[in-house]
């Protein structure tokens, strides 16, 4: 049965969800959803995902629409690879269990809104420039105003679309003070860490081989999906000084060295916050929405320049004769 995994690779939770699939090995296509356009809300989407967010896993008639979900099921279809979500009685199992909810606390879309929006609390910042206060209020605003016109046209997702609504009226991810207390309580969370792969790694900050550990187990775990994406977004978003630069957490630091060796990261992180994979979804979305109305003039176009054409001209030989008609 086809797998497939829609996505936005600049997504917090994409990624997460993008990093377990690739860490897997199984096989599945990929679908991006630009989010920043609408497509997210499109009737559609909505229809196989009524939050209308990314991620979500199709696998035949079963959808997986939260990461963490789609996380535990790649564990359900794939029980011979190691496993995410060890058995909590297992030897780590609880500290996966512990440090996954401990992270699920950090409020990232305010840290990720908020450092683009107040780039004086980050520091050497890679969200593109055009992403500031005043293009987040207009991008959903313009969403917003769409979901009100397509709960009209479909009746029958009028109540997804305005739980949508409403989760996007409750969202003040641009808030200045929303983002240094979400800073602030983010930064013992990342002292845990630090402590935790202290004691996993007693000293070692380089020259890893496959047989050191992760952060709790052995193997690649949740828990380490969790933090590969945590520590990539805080350096997408500035927040690399604060919590691991100058040396000041050297465990984290070397965490985040060593994953951006792993294959799987490179294929779902790497190339997730680079200009192009921002705005590609976006142009192709645009371009896909307006497709109909191009090909109609073009067409016109066509049809004008060819009848103005004839009026000075022969019909070509292949026209039919019957069809020969000037004005
Ligand atoms: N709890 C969900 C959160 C998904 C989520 O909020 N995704 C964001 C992108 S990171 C989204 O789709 N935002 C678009 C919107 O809310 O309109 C998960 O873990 O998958």
């Amino acid at each position: 049965m086809a797998l497939t995994l829609y996505y936005f690779p600049a997504s917090f939770f994409s990624q997460r969800a993008f990093l377990a699939i690739e860490e897997k090995g199984v096989s599945y296509k990929r679908h991006v959803i630009s989010i920043h356009t609408g497509e997210a809300i499109e009737p559609w989407y909505m229809r196989i995902q009524p939050n209308g967010t990314v991620p979500a896993l199709k696998h035949g008639e079963i959808m997986k629409t939260d990461s963490k979900d789609i996380i535990q099921y790649l564990d359900e279809i794939a029980p011979d690879a190691p496993k995410f979500c060890p058995d909590p009685s297992t030897p780590g199992g609880d500290r996966v269990v512990y440090l996954t909810e401990l992270m699920q606390k950090i409020v990232i879309e305010q840290i990720t809104y908020g450092s683009g929006c107040h780039r004086h609390h980050t520091h050497d910042c890679k969200m593109p420039k055009m992403f500031n206060m005043e293009e987040a209020t207009k991008i959903w605003n313009t969403v917003d105003d769409e979901i009100h016109k397509l709960a009209a046209e479909n009746p029958d997702l009028q109540e997804h679309y305005m739980a949508k609504l409403k989760t996007h009226k409750d969202r003040e991810l641009t808030s200045e003070q929303g983002l240094i207390d979400s800073l602030k309580a983010c930064d013992p969370i990342m002292g845990e860490i630090e402590k935790e792969l202290e004691q996993k790694w007693k000293g070692k900050l380089d020259n890893f081989t496959d047989s050191d550990p992760w952060l709790c187990c052995d193997h690649f775990t949740i828990a380490d999906i969790y933090l590969a994406t945590l520590l990539h977004r805080l350096y997408f978003a500035g927040q690399v000084k604060r919590f691991w630069g100058d040396g000041k957490r050297p465990y984290l630091a070397a965490y985040y060295a060593r994953v951006q060796q792993r294959k799987s990261f490179q294929t779902a992180c790497g190339p997730a916050n680079t200009m192009r994979a921002a705005l590609m979804p976006r142009v192709r979305h645009k371009f896909r929405k307006a497709f109909p109305r191009l090909l109609g003039y073009s067409a016109l176009a066509l049809a004008i320049s060819f009848a103005v054409y004839v009026q000075y001209n022969d019909f070509p030989s292949w026209w039919p004769n019957n069809l020969k008609i000037k004005f």
